[in-house]
């Protein structure tokens, strides 16, 4: 890769939702390694954020996206890796198209597997990623929204 100054980036996350219950898998990837996640990743060329977040679904997980909305975002520095970033993270919030559809872990090498977690506080797994920490806190954690 050549070198480049670096610049932000834009990625598109997605709170998949089952009844009370969201996805979260654990990172493998160098920032984050080892916290919870949403699926996502990388805005592409071209793409609207629905796509983003439907072909980033389908490519981790095997899962067909159903209805999505917009939900908020945020912007995250991580200046304290071996390859400063800068994100701005779109966060959507999508229910499945078949919710008897099982989520399979299609990137083992950037996720230890997919589960389905309460969005609760209390039941969700630690440490999250801290963007998904910080936007936890932000946004709260209750069902309504
Ligand atoms: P790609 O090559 O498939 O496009 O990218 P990826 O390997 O799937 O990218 P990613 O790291 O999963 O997501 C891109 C960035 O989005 C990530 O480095 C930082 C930002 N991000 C957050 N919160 C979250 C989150 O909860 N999950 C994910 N996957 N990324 C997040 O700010
Ligand atoms: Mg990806
Ligand atoms: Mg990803």
């Amino acid at each position: 890769e050549m070198e480049m100054e670096p610049v932000p980036r834009v990625g598109v996350v997605v709170f998949v939702l089952k009844g009370k219950s969201v996805l979260l898998g654990r990172r493998r990837s160098s920032i984050g390694a080892s916290t919870f996640a949403l699926p996502g990743g990388h805005l592409e060329f071209g793409e609207s954020f629905e796509e983003c977040g439907a072909r980033e679904l389908k490519e981790e997980t095997g899962l067909e996206m159903g209805k999505a909305e917009y939900l908020t975002v945020t912007n995250n520095l991580f200046l304290d890796q071996p390859k400063p970033a800068h994100y701005v993270t779109i966060f959507l919030r999508a229910v499945l198209a078949d919710p008897d559809q099982v989520a399979q872990n299609l990137e083992p090498s950037k996720c230890d597997g997919w589960g389905w977690y309460e969005w609760d506080k209390d039941k969700l797994p630690q440490p999250l990623f801290w963007p998904l920490h910080e936007m936890v806190i932000s946004v709260g954690c209750s069902c309504k929204w």
